[in-house]
């Protein structure tokens, strides 16, 4: 055994040290969010080895860059879980005649809404789906967020569900950001079923799912289940595949009806179930059972100007974790910021600022499957960081369009502002 003496010579030089710094640690041993005033991390291979109190770490002062925070408040990195960031064409258009009066459910019945993004879609090229996805990437990526999930679901078929998810990934490749992939090839039915949902579940089933888990392509699986896309039977049968596979599952549950997705993504065990504006206290009891996440989409409630709020009260009264994300998508939230998605949720959703935060932070994390990597200011976790120019943190909640940002830190590298 080693004395102490020879322990500490022995330690390895630390890659970079912040330091003089405000730490929201959002760890979960912690009250609130984890606040330490005079805070420390300390980096070794993209990993945090050291996140706490400056007193109780003196030992840990031989690094190679040594970066001063003058006081500024550190986060994990922010995540986005949830959302649709990979998709041709826009429905600028379509915003138009929504603003004429005519509603979103009206639009999809048309023939518009999803299918249109399908058909845009479907022409994009991978190059063209990843080079329209990096400005909204960099949008997100300049308020702070080190990761990030991306849907499929814009294809309704194998070629184009596939070239989705193979962009997404590439994004992951050429970007310095975490990725996770969903497979949501029941999104809507594509035109070419002419109206037989079961066939296109079938095949949805036996065919895409299985080929694009075999090329590691859908890290979970994702359903629309509502009146316009999936009954609660046909979702059934799709997460019944994914689980067979191995594949953790996710549900576009009870955003403008309730069908019992609350209930049913308990059920699976789902990681998340997402929307929610509808979900009767008996699905939140359920969710409360397995450990399954509220993911609250502010953006699509506010943009679709939906008026019945999620049942925030009954989550908190069950112990239901909350997370919040951007939902971006072209139709129902055109949103690329964390930070406004925050705002909305205090505003129109009634969260604390404490619960704002974790939701873009440990809960979102919680609701990928993450909670191990991701989330938190804690050893052995990703140094991904977000240092923000703000006195007190809920200035991260309580400004509308303004970036506090002063740098973001993924696996431990300073990254330039985007
Ligand atoms: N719910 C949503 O809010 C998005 N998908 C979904 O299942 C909308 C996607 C779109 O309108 O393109
Ligand atoms: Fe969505």
């Amino acid at each position: 055994m080693p004395n102490c003496t020879s322990k500490s010579a022995a330690m390895p030089v630390l890659d970079r040290l912040w330091h003089r710094c405000r730490l929201a640690t959002l760890s979960s041993s912690r009250p609130g969010l984890g606040i330490i005033e005079d805070g420390i991390i300390a980096s070794r291979g993209g990993r945090i080895v050291y996140a706490g109190a400056a007193a109780d770490a003196s030992s840990l002062l031989d690094a190679q860059e040594r970066i001063d925070c003058d006081g500024r408040w550190i986060t994990p990195g922010l995540i986005d879980c949830h959302t649709h960031l990979v998709y041709g064409g826009d429905r600028a258009g379509e915003f138009e005649q929504r603003l004429a009066g005519v509603s979103y459910e009206e639009i999809a019945r048309a023939g518009g809404g999803i299918l249109s993004t399908v058909r845009a879609t479907r022409q994009a090229s991978e190059d063209e789906l990843v080079a329209s996805a990096r400005p909204r990437l960099a949008a997100l990526m300049a308020e702070g967020m080190t990761t990030i999930e991306i849907k499929s679901g814009y294809g309704l078929e194998l070629e184009t569900e596939r070239r989705q998810l193979r962009a997404a990934r590439r994004l992951g490749r050429e970007c310095p950001i975490n990725v996770r992939t969903t497979f949501l090839g029941a999104h809507a039915l594509p035109p070419e079923a002419k109206g037989d949902t079961a066939e296109y579940i079938e095949t949805l089933c036996r065919d895409m799912l299985p080929t694009l888990a075999a090329e590691h392509l859908a890290d979970a699986v994702d359903a629309f289940c509502e009146s316009i896309a999936f009954s609660p039977e046909e979702t059934a049968q799709v997460f019944s595949a994914a689980r067979a596979l191995g594949l953790p599952v996710r549900l576009h549950a009870d955003q403008l009806s309730n069908l019992g997705g609350a209930t049913l993504a308990a059920r699976f065990g789902a990681l998340s179930a997402d929307h929610l504006e509808y979900a009767s206290d008996e699905g939140v009891a359920a969710m409360a059972g397995t450990g399954t996440v509220a993911v609250l989409l502010p953006g699509a409630f506010y943009f679709i100007r939906e008026k019945q709020v999620p049942p925030v009260d009954s989550f908190r009264r069950h112990g239901v974790p909350m997370a919040l994300a951007t939902d971006s998508n072209p139709g129902s939230s055109p949103l690329t910021s964390l930070l406004l998605a925050m705002n909305m949720g205090a505003t129109l959703f009634r969260l604390t600022v404490d619960e704002c935060i974790a939701g873009v932070t440990r809960e979102a994390a919680r609701a990928l499957g993450m909670m191990t990597e991701v989330g938190s200011l804690e050893a052995g976790k990703w140094c991904d960081l977000a240092i923000w120019d703000i006195e007190r943190p809920a200035e991260l909640v309580y400004r509308m369009g303004f970036n506090p940002l002063h740098a973001r830190v993924w696996r431990g590298e300073i990254q330039d502002r985007q």
